[in-house]
């Protein structure tokens, strides 16, 4: 299965695309394993899986455990060139596009490159953007870049419109994991206003009625990270699928 195709075809479907992310640093995958298996019956539509530090050298195993388990598409969301997997359907490659470090716009993408080729992974060319939120994120510390400022939507659609035209298949709109503060929905209103790619939007959503503005503003696929993690509750889970689909 094409997995761009079936995230497009998801938003078609369902009006917008619920991603769960699982972060191999914070969640053990004892308890993991019960949300796995369950996942397509919470309606949930992806799992990413990714770490902006990957402090535990078990990524692989993880990947293939949540592979061995999940009947919907297992996404990598790599924090570094390490994090490929063969087990993965997919991987976002990621382009930190906000920022202007080198390593990160087209370095690590070298690196990473002839194992995604030789371990047969769907590449998804994928703009990564990150907002300002009230505290300095992990990504932002260690890529060394700044984030677009969260009151300037104008800069962010920019980037954006730069990133379709340079021939990107993705934009994500990052707020950081667990950030005191999401993406605003101004931001998402006035990229998705000149751009027409899909756009990600992500980081510090904790409820699903976060979720659901983020939709009305225009994101087309959300992550929910923190908000689940070792808290695999299935209402919760379902109230945010009921969130985001249409
Ligand atoms: C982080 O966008 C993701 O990269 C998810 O963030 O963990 O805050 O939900 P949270």
């Amino acid at each position: 299965m094409n997995i761009f195709n079936y995230l497009i075809d998801t938003i078609k479907k369902r009006g917008a695309v619920f991603c769960v992310l699982i972060d191999p640093d914070k969640t053990p995958y004892q308890g993991l394993e019960g949300f796995v298996k369950k996942s397509k019956d919470l309606n949930v539509d992806a799992i990413f899986v990714g770490s902006s530090l990957l402090l535990n050298d078990s990524f692989d195993k993880m990947v293939q455990q949540i592979k061995s388990h999940s009947e919907i598409p297992v996404i990598l969301f790599p924090g570094s060139p390490k994090q490929v997997s063969q087990y993965a359907d997919a991987i976002l490659f990621l382009s930190l596009i906000s920022g202007r470090n080198p390593n990160f716009l087209f370095g690590d993408h070298v690196i990473a490159a002839p194992s995604i080729r030789e371990n047969k992974i769907e590449p998804i060319a994928t703009g990564y953007m990150l907002v300002e939120s009230s505290s300095v994120s992990t990504t932002e510390f260690i890529s060394n870049t700044r984030p677009i400022p969260r009151n300037k939507p104008d800069i962010a659609a920019a980037h954006a419109l730069a990133a379709e035209y340079i021939g990107l298949k993705l934009i994500y709109l990052e707020a950081g994991s667990g950030a005191p503060q999401t993406v605003p929905d101004e931001m998402i209103r006035a990229v998705n206003q000149i751009c027409s790619l899909p756009l990600i939007v992500g980081g510090g959503i904790t409820t699903p009625d976060q979720a659901r503005a983020k939709v009305a503003a225009g994101a087309d696929i959300i992550v929910v990270g923190n908000s689940l993690e070792n808290n695999w509750k299935d209402n919760l889970i379902l109230e945010y699928a009921k969130a985001i689909h249409n």
